[in-house]
């Protein structure tokens, strides 16, 4: 069964990682996909490819998540190639893993923007949308396990998950008189660019997958079905929901 046919989704920073698997994961389901991107071409190229394959129409758009204009832009060439915006899933983000007490101040501001400042205008891009359109819509954020739990060298990073995670609590509640649903996942450890090299630290992978119930760190593709799920008319009745997607990760205490 296909969950998301005649649908137009639009994920960011999907070139890579678990954006690129949600916006396949929405192809495999029937939807056209737009995705917005940050950096080199090819891997975004790759993306639209793999989708047209699949037999969906697909878009890349460039833009930096940080950039209010960038969420205006993306909304604006998706309507343009499919007529509407259905879905949109906040994914892009960045974890440049640092200490606390010698934080530089440049790292902060960047995490900050481009990670909730991001989320922020390419909702609420995304809902002005729907809003036009009166036909409702579902909004997935990418928040993470760490906005429940914190890091040591997390400290930039967890209260912008956090923030993502209460952004999609207060946006429920501000579009759901329009039907527009707006839920997060909370992924664990997923093996992807973002955390590659804090997990070449083997004492420390080994650490997070004895942690894991499921006995292994999680793959982009884990990602996929819970975020078409919550995209899908299948979710009609969630929303301020949050779906930890960890493998049991987070409730492992002892
Ligand atoms: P990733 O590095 O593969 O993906 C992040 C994507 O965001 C990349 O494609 C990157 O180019 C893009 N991006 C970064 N800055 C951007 C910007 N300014 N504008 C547009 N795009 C930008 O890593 P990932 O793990 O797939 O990360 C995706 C999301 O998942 C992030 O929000 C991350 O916080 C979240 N997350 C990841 C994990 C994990 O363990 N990998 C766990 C919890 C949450
Ligand atoms: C997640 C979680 C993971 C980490 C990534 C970067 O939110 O903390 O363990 O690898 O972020």
């Amino acid at each position: 069964m296909k969950l998301l046919e005649g649908k137009t989704v639009l994920v960011t920073g999907a070139s890579t990682g678990i954006g690129r698997a949600a916006a396949i994961g929405a192809a495999q389901h029937g939807a056209d996909v737009a995705i917005n991107y940050a950096h080199s071409d090819g891997p975004a190229q790759s993306c639209v490819a793999e989708i047209e394959a699949l037999g969906q129409r697909a878009i890349a758009v460039k833009g930096d998540v940080a950039d209010p204009q960038t969420a205006q832009d993306f909304v604006a060439k998706a309507v343009e190639a499919f007529g509407k915006v259905d879905v949109m899933v906040s994914n892009a983000g960045i974890c440049p893993f640092h200490a606390f007490l010698d934080m530089p101040v440049d790292v902060v501001e960047r995490t900050f923007k481009v990670n909730l400042h991001g989320a922020y205008f390419m909702v609420q891009a995304a809902a002005q949308q729907m809003v036009k359109q009166g036909h409702g819509g579902s909004i997935v954020a990418v928040s993470s396990i760490s906005a429940l739990v914190g890091g040591e060298y997390q400290t930039h990073y967890t209260p912008t998950k956090a923030g993502v995670h209460s952004l999609m609590q207060s946006t429920a509640i501000a579009l759901g008189k329009h039907g527009i649903r707006c839920n997060s996942v909370l992924p664990g450890t997923i093996l992807t660019e973002i955390n590659k090299d804090d997990l070449a630290d083997v004492e420390k992978r080994q650490y997070m997958e004895a942690r894991t119930p499921l006995g292994r760190l999680g793959q982009p593709e884990d990602l996929a079905g819970p975020i078409v799920f919550l995209a899908s008319d299948m979710a009609a009745y969630v929303t301020g929901a949050a779906l930890l997607v960890d493998g049991g990760m987070y409730v492992n205490l002892q």
